[in-house]
Formats: structure tokens, sequence, C-alpha cells
């Protein structure tokens, strides 16, 4: 074990530094509190970092043979999947390709993958963010010109209302509640929460408002439409630095808070407290997550979201910040670095000739894509339908966490090469034709970008076990065996963070150099080498064309599947504080809960009864898709007619593949069910 300097936490978006550090032999890991950002602070997660030394680690690539996986060298490894790749690309079309590209993997990584994808002739290359954070990046670029949050962590500190809106920090961001939210409630700012469920994060909040899952553009609307009617909006910030609101006050004017009542099941009175309560504050925060963006209109609810802030006035100014608070470790970069269908690196538009050129240029090649790619839900898709038939996923777990998960796994076996890079053989590996090893994000460098803009260099804490390899290695190899060497003359992390630099302006201060010597980083934009970065947008100008924050706002649409006769219940999903996404992580830690044997699902006590169902039964839970047995857990957190459960296993059996048209993001956390008893 190393341990000279400190590396990023692999979990979460709030982007800590832990200090790795063997005990017992190999088997425990322990990540003690680091340098850097958050002064040093660190969650329970990361303080078990055992699974990187797991049994289970994937050690020599395999290959899928009929009797099962062989182990195969890595030289000839390489060589089927470029053959592979390169067949399917010459018969079928580039167009046959897809890439998945994880947001653990390192800002360098991911630049490399897509720009290989994209040499090979393909947009098709997208990253997580698609089950996650895509509306809230397109929807705050729609806006404010910015695919990212405003302001850095700090800024929370001075705000004197903070709105946390669909997200459950205290459960999934514990750095960001017990050093940010802890200090801005110690100077007394107040805390509004608005969730289908009493969370643990709802139960310490001034004001908690129960939505009904999925219509929360409903509620914004309705609050947006008493400022305009009271004139509580800033009327300075909206007059010199908004536009387009106008075209939009008519259609939000019959959202009053009776008739969004009757859709978002708000009590009316409650939507005027909250809404005097967001226009007292001078300097507020609103910031949101899951609830809000997984949803079929996860776009039109950040939007309106973003709007509702601009009313406001929680724009440029100290204490104030607002955004989505990023989920994976490096899904901020994964987006930065281009590994979206619609842009090349630095949200340049694919569509855009003049970048395209650019791009072409450095990489030395005549032209590139010019169609948007598809999106990760549509490849698996067109997979399922045989238009896209090679897919190479590099640090994801789509057979899990993608919606619908029977026919992801149905559409994975079609694909005729499907190539996974992971530390395990996950449920997407144990489909794959061919499996390659990968190094952890502890096992190699490389810089990540967390959910504040804070670029970060991470340092090796650990050698890979076996001939584990970092990502960027495998992607420089197979593009050498694949004749594009010369485009991939990269001996390290630090040559491709140099052609970054070159390409993206907002990170073309954030040198190596300048990264490992300060382990808090740099925000982007950091135009120059000199440049001391940006923690807080939006100060003086927007980042529109105009530089005004260009309002949207969105009328209410009922979502593709509600609840009726045969499914009387809406379902939603939610994550435990010990288990990390697929669980791959977290359940090969020394510490972790144990996967329950069954799963539980929250539902009301009224509910329960009406159903014959009572605490701590097994019941069967059924949607259009699938069943699930699950144990009855009633509570009072749950409005009536709701269940809820954790997503982490297997949760995506039963969701619904509707996309959001303006992001293509599963609906993830709403569909209609039903609960009952278990008859044996
Ligand atoms: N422990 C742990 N931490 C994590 C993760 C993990 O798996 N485990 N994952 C990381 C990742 S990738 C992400 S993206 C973040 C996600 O972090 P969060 O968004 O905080 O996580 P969730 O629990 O999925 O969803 C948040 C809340 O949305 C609510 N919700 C559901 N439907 C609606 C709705 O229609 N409207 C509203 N307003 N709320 C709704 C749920 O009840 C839940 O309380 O967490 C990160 N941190
Ligand atoms: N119903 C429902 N579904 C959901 C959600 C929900 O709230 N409800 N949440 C969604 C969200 S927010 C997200 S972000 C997605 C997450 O979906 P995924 O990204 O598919 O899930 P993870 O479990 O995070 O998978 C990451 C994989 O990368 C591997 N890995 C870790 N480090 C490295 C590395 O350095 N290199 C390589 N090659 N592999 C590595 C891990 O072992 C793991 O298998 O799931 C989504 N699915
Ligand atoms: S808050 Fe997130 S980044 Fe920080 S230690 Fe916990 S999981 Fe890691
Ligand atoms: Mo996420």
């Amino acid at each position: 074990m190393l341990e000279a300097r400190s590396s990023l936490c692999p979990y979460c978006g709030i982007g800590c530094r832990v200090r790795a550090k063997r005990v017992n032999g190999a088997s425990i890991i322990l990540g003690l509190p680091g340098e850097g950002p958050h002064n040093g602070a660190i969650c329970g997660k990361a303080r078990d970092l055992s699974f990187i030394s797991s049994r289970d680690r994937l050690l020599r690539p395999l290959e899928r043979r009929e009797s099962g996986f062989r182990e195969l060298s890595w030289r000839d490894a390489i060589k089927r999947v470029a053959e592979g790749l390169r067949e399917i690309a010459r018969t079928r079309g580039p167009e046959s390709l897809g890439f998945i590209v994880g947001a653990k993997l390192f800002n360098e990584e991911i630049y490399a993958i897509q720009k290989l994808a994209r040499l090979l002739g393909t947009n098709n290359v997208d990253n997580c963010a698609r089950l996650c954070h895509a509306p809230t990046v397109l929807a705050m670029r729609a806006t404010t010109g910015a695919g990212a949050l405003t302001c850095s962590f700090e800024d929370l500190i001075e705000s004197d209302l903070i709105v946390l809106w669909g997200t459950n920090p205290v459960e999934t961001y514990p750095v960001l509640v017990s050093h940010y939210l802890a200090k801005a409630r110690a100077r007394g700012a107040k805390l509004m929460v608005v969730d289908p469920i009493k969370t643990s994060t709802a139960n310490s909040a001034d004001l908690f408002i129960q939505v009904r899952p999925g219509t929360d553009v409903v509620l914004v609307n309705s609050m947006i439409s008493l400022i305009l009617r009271e004139g509580l909006y800033d009327g300075d910030f909206v007059e010199s630095r908004v536009e387009g609101l106008e075209d939009l006050e008519p259609m939000v004017s019959k959202y009053t808070p009776e008739v969004a009542s009757r859709i978002c099941g708000v009590p009316p009175e409650l939507i005027v407290e909250a809404t005097h309560l967001l226009a007292d504050a001078e300097k507020g925060s609103l910031l949101w997550s899951m609830g809000v963006t997984q949803h079929f209109n996860g776009f039109a609810c950040a939007a309106s979201l973003a709007t509702l802030a601009a009313l406001l006035g929680w724009y440029g100014k100290r204490g104030t910040c607002v955004g989505g608070l990023r989920g994976q470790s490096n899904v901020q970069g994964a987006c930065d670095m281009g590994a979206m269908p619609e842009f090349l690196p630095g949200y340049a538009s694919v569509e855009d000739e003049r970048e395209r050129v650019k791009f072409a240029r450095a990489w030395g090649t005549d032209d590139l894509p010019s169609e948007v790619g598809l999106r990760m839900q549509c490849m698996i898709m067109e997979a399922d339908r045989g238009s896209l038939v090679a897919l190479l996923v590099a640090g994801s777990n789509p057979a899990v966490s993608l919606a619908n998960s029977a026919r992801v796994r149905r559409a994975l076996e079609k694909l005729e090469l499907l190539v996974v890079q992971d530390l395990f053989l996950t449920e997407t590996a144990q489909l794959a034709d061919i499996v390659l090893p990968a190094a952890s994000p502890l096992e190699k460098e490389g810089s990540a970008t967390s959910g504040e803009r804070r670029i970060q260099w991470s340092f090796r804490s650990a050698e890979p076990p076996g001939e584990a390899r970092p990502d960027l290695w495998i992607t420089t190899s197979l593009a050498e065996q694949l004749g594009l060497g010369h485009r991939f003359p990269y001996s390290s992390p630090e040559d491709v963070l140099a052609e970054i630099n070159a390409l993206v302006p907002a990170y073309a201060g954030a040198t190596p150099e300048r990264l490992k010597n300060s382990p808090a980083g740099v925000h982007w934009p950091c135009p120059s080498p000199d440049h001391r970065g940006t923690e807080r947008l939006h100060e003086e100008r927007f980042m529109t064309p105009s530089g005004k924050f260009r309002a949207l706002l969105f009328d209410y649409v009922t979502p593709p599947e509600v609840p009726d006769e045969e499914f009387p219940l809406l379902l939603t999903t939610y994550r435990l504080a010990a288990v990390y996404n697929t669980d791959t992580m977290t359940g090969r830690t020394g510490r972790s809960v144990q996967r329950p044997s069954i799963i539980e699902v929250l539902v009301n006590p009224a509910t329960a009864q009406a159903l014959g169902l009572k605490n701590g039964e097994p019941a069967i839970l059924r949607t259009r898709r699938g069943k699930l047995e699950v144990s009855v857990r009633t509570c009072y957190c749950v409005a009536e007619g709701l269940v809820s459960i954790p997503w982490h296993w297997e949760a995506n059996l039963l969701t619904l593949d509707a996309l959001d048209p303006y992001s293509g993001a599963p609906a993830l956390k709403s569909c209609a069910c039903a609960l009952e008893p278990l008859r044996r």
C-alpha cells in the first residue's frame, strides 16, 4: 500500500479525499480523513474501502465459451475486442456500435473512450448521468448557459433558506450535511424539504412538503404563479437579468393553489406558506436530485426549478446555490469530457461544424460524426431491435441500473459483441462476450470533477490486483490494435490532461502540475494556468448567448403510466445510506449491511390495511414489467396510495422505460403497481 498522497473517494459527487490505509494484512482498507476540500471530512461509506481487496476482483481477462468463461491473455483479449469492433463497423456501419462510460473513471479515461468512439465514426457514447442528472445538465444549460451547479458548497453556509427538493442528503451526501448544512443551520438558516416521503432529511426540516411523485412541476408552477400575482419576485434581478418570462405567465396563471393541490396532493395553504418562505429569503439555495430528474418530465421540472430560483434572484451572489447535487464521483467530469451523444468535450455540440472541425483537426482526422448519437436507454432499445450490435461498457452495470431490466438483459443477450470493463463480474459482465479486469479508482491516477465543478487530482493508494489495468491503458491498447495508436500518443494520464487543457477552454488552467500541487483542486471555468478558478458562476452575466437567464416553464402532462384498477398504487424508489448504487462495491466491504434476503416496501398503514397486509408480512409487488417478493414495512412517512422500495438490487425489474422527451432519461422514480398478500 502506498501511503504518500490521498486519493479521491470513489463514491459520490461531493468530492472528498481519502487516505487509504491497510490494516489486518490485506483485507481491510480504511479510508482516513484526507486533505483538501471540506476540511478533509469523509463519511461512513468511505471509511471502509476493502472492496478493492475483495476475493471477487477480476484478475485476468475472460472470454465467454459455451461451457462458461475462460481466461485469456490481455493480448488476445484486446485483439478479439478490436477485431469485433472493426468487423461490425465495417459490415454494419459505425452506428451499430455503442459505448457506455461509467462515472467513476477519471476525466482522462473518459475523454479517451469518447475520442475512440468518435474516431470509429459514432456519437453513440453516453454515461450514467443519463439515469441521473442529464435532465439537470440540459435544463441548466438551457436556462443559465452552464450545465452545472452555480456555486461552491461554501455558499450554502451563508444561505438564509436551503430548499432540498427530491433529495435525501442525510443518506446520500453525508458530508454535505455534516459540513455545510449543519453550519448553515447553526447560523440560523431555515430548511425546506420537498419529497413524497418523510425522509431522515425531511425530519429535521422547518417545512416539509409531501408531494405526489412526478407532479413537482405543478407545485413549482403554482408557486411561480403566486409569486407573480403577489409581486413577490426580486424585481431588479428579474428586470435586468431574466428574459422570456412574459411568454410563460399566461400558462402558469391557471395553477392556483387549489388547482395545483388537486394534482400534486399538497394542501393549498401549505403551497402559500412555502411560497412566502421562499420569497422572504434574500439569500436562498435550491438543490435537487433524483426525485426531480428521474421522471418522464425530469427536464421540465429541473428547468422550472431553475426558473423559480431566478424569480427569487438566487444567482451569482454570496449565499446562493442552485442546481443538481451530482451523484457519482466523476459524473460532472463524464459530462464535461463529452461522454454524451450530443456533446464533444466541453459541451461543444456535435451538430456545430466549427466545433467538429476543431476537434477533428486536433485528433488528426477529416471529420467527426455530426448526428446526435443514441442515449443510454435508447442504445438498449436499439440492441433489442437488432440495429445496435456491439456495446462496450466501462464502469457501469446497466443490467441492474437501467429501467425495465428484464428487457435490458434480453437486449444485452442479443448483442453480437458485449465487452465489459469492471472490477467485478457484475450482472452486466455475466452477459459479456469479453470481460476486462479494471483497476479501481484507488489503484490508478487521474483527475475527477466533483459536483461543485472542483477538478482534483487523485493519487494512487494501492497496486491493482492480478492483471487488472487502468481503463486508460485498456483504451490506448485497443486504439493501437485498431490502427489508431498514433491518435492516442499517451504514456500517462498527464499526457491526456494536457490535450484536454488545450481543447476544453473551461479546463485550460487545470494542468497536471497545478492539480498535483493543490489537494483542494480548482473550480472550472479555469481558463488559464494563472486563473484562480471560478467558485461562483453568473455573478455579472449568465453564460447564455444573450447573457441573460432564459426562463423556461412547462405545463403538466399526465405521465405515461398512472394508477388504474389493475395497478392502483404508485411506486417510487430510493437509496439506503450504507448501499451504493448497484452494490457492486459496498456489497464487498466489511462494514456493509448484507443485502437483505427480501426487499422492504414502505407502505402507509391505512393502505396496508385496505390491502389486507400487516407489518413484516411478505407480499408481491407487481407492475406491468414484472414482480418481486417484498416484505411490508408500514410507515406513516409515506402517503396513502404510494409505496417505495430501495432500488439497489432488483427494483428495475418493475420500473417503466418511458423516457423524458427532452433528455432521454428513463422514469426510474414512478410507475403504477399493485401490492398483494403473498399466498403460498
Ligand atoms: N448511500 C448512498 N449515497 C449515494 C448513492 C447511493 O446509491 N447510496 N448514489 C449516489 C448517486 S449516483 C446519486 S444520483 C445520488 C442521489 O441522491 P438522492 O437523489 O438524494 O437519492 P434518492 O434516494 O434516489 O432520491 C431522493 C429522494 O427523492 C424522493 N422522490 C421520489 N420521487 C419523487 C418525486 O416525484 N418528487 C420529489 N420531490 N421527490 C421524489 C425519494 O423519496 C427520495 O427521498 O446519491 C449519491 N449518493
Ligand atoms: N429505479 C432506479 N434506478 C436507478 C436509480 C434510482 O434512483 N432508481 N438511480 C440511477 C442513478 S442516479 C445512477 S447514477 C445509475 C448508476 O448506474 P451504474 O453506473 O450502472 O451503477 P454503478 O453500480 O454505480 O456501477 C458502476 C460500476 O463501475 C465499476 N467500477 C468502479 N470503479 C471503476 C473503474 O475505475 N473502472 C471500471 N471500469 N469500473 C469501475 C463498479 O464495480 C460498478 O460495477 O443507476 C440509476 N438507476
Ligand atoms: S460524502 Fe461522498 S465523496 Fe464524501 S466521503 Fe462520503 S461518499 Fe465519499
Ligand atoms: Mo446518480
